[in-house]
């Protein structure tokens, strides 16, 4: 985003990026957007209608022609007209081949006719400020986009669909009418608020802050469903336990080895289980080191340990052998490995039946499945009443509504002893604009040049 370009409204100068991944491909779109893109458009692209013909919101097919008015590729072009457009804009989006010349040629042509390369997430930022789309969907189009699993789908749709956005708007509304109440008040030093309005107003303010502390409970959730679960594999060496994160991914990631001391390096890797997402780790395996390698392995995996949501312990079951393991108040769970070589009877004596400890085998695959619902389970990624919430906020969203619950417990506790209105007051213009800002009602383009600096060119 640049400053100069930075006002709220139309007549932004035309950006041009490519919409899909580079490299090679059957097709690739190339995205124009903002004053001018029109024009480029008929001097670049010739149909069997001229460009000012083509109905909006309709596809076309026709050649890009270069300067020279040689062919650089036959496209299916699509013409938008603001505001019916994502940006709100006047667009247009050209599917050529994808190849990695034809679209670097595309671009340059489209940047020689007055174009400018789009920074990062402007489209969705020009589609922000034009109102396309609050804060909050703005935010769901990289949720969408990045999500891992079905389950990190769903909830960035149901957040682009404006859930989080709307309720936040709507208690925005409510403190913005009780502020507007007391500052009555102000207005007339005279007066005390007697005191059943003083209860009344308070109560009124707490059922605000119940809805901010609702939405605020679902922050856990939206941390899962956007980073993974972190889990680290642990455990003596030869326990199995890059057996085990070869299991649980599907497919043979980490060399298994009788040796002991094989995993030298902690390996990081995605995964969903019954689609939640994991970030499972596998680490060294845990004892004094023979040798520097192995010495600083055992140290990444000490790191890895301290880092994760859930530590899953595996033991080799026929030797019951433990080594230490970094007690910490997170979950931990245990799982007795190699199964398939234990006998029924030790098994019986081994499981101590907390919940916490699971038989399996690596080799046969017996009990993966249920060390798969303790992980789940574990890792709370499921709140304890089986449903799934899927208006899950992010950290931004946390952080505003953090600093909203904080002005309207101040707010309630002024209120309560007494004090000036003219206190409450100010407590309660500031939980509007901490919850205001969820859904982007924010002063200042640098705080939302950050907020879409994240996402991608093209988007
Ligand atoms: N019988 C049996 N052997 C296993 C099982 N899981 C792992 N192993 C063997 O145990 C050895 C160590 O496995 P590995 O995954 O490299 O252990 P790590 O050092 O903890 O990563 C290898 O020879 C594996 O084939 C199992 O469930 N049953
Ligand atoms: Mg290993």
């Amino acid at each position: 985003m640049r400053g100069s370009d930075f006002k709220k409204g139309k007549g932004l100068p035309a950006i041009v990026a490519l919409a899909t991944p580079p490299g090679a491909g059957a097709l690739a779109v190339v995205r124009v957007s903002g004053e001018g893109t029109h024009q480029i458009a008929c001097e670049i692209f010739r149909a069997a209608r001229p460009f000012e013909q083509i109905s909006p919101r309709s596809a076309v097919f026709g050649k890009i022609l270069r300067e020279d008015r040689s062919v650089l590729d036959e496209v299916v072009l699509t013409r938008y007209d603001a505001p019916s457009s994502y940006t709100g804009e006047d667009m247009v989006e050209v599917s050529c081949h994808g190849g990695v010349l034809i679209t670097e040629a595309i671009l340059g042509l489209v940047l020689r006719k007055g174009a400018r390369l789009a920074e990062p997430g402007e489209f969705t930022l020009r589609a922000f400020l034009n109102g396309k789309m609050d804060l909050t969907q703005a935010e769901a189009v990289m949720d969408m986009i990045h999500a891992k699993t079905p389950l990190a789908l769903r909830a960035a749709a149901e957040q682009l669909e404006g859930r989080i956005g709307r309720e936040t708007l709507e208690i925005r509304g409510r403190i913005l009418e009780i502020a507007a109440h007391l500052e009555a008040w102000i207005d007339f030093p005279e007066e005390e608020i007697d005191p059943a309005t003083g209860v009344a107003l308070a109560g009124k303010i707490r059922d605000s802050l119940d809805v901010v502390e609702k939405l605020l409970s679902t922050a856990g959730q939206g941390k899962i469903l956007r980073e993974g679960i972190r889990l680290a594999i642990c455990g003596c060496p030869n326990a199995g336990k890059s057996s085990l994160l070869n299991r649980l991914l599907g497919y043979e990631r980490a060399i298994v080895s009788e040796v002991p001391g094989t995993t030298r390096d902690t390996i990081e890797e995605f995964a969903s289980l019954r689609g939640v997402p994991f970030r499972l780790t596998d680490t060294a395996g845990l004892r004094e080191g023979e040798d520097a390698i192995e010495k600083e392995g055992i140290g990444r995996a000490k790191k890895a340990i301290e880092a994760a949501d859930v530590v899953l312990e595996v033991v080799d079951a026929s030797t019951g052998e433990r080594g230490e393991i970094l007690r910490c108040e997170r979950p931990h769970l245990v799982a007795w490995n190699k199964g398939d070589i234990v006998s029924e009877e030790r098994k019986k004596t081994v499981v101590a039946g907390d919940g916490l400890e699971v038989f399996i085998s690596c080799k046969t695959g017996e009990g993966i499945p249920g060390l798969v619902d303790a992980l789940v389970e574990a890792a709370g990624a499921r709140p304890a009443d089986g449903s799934v919430s899927f208006a899950a906020i992010n950290a931004r969203h946390q952080a505003c509504l953090n600093r909203a619950r904080a002005s309207l417990l101040r707010a309630i506790g002024s209120l309560e002893s007494g004090e000036e209105p003219a206190l409450v007051s100010i407590e309660l213009r500031e939980a509007v604009e901490a919850v205001g800002e969820v859904a982007g009602e924010i002063d200042g383009e640098e705080i939302l040049g950050k907020i879409f600096a994240s996402f991608c060119v093209g988007k």
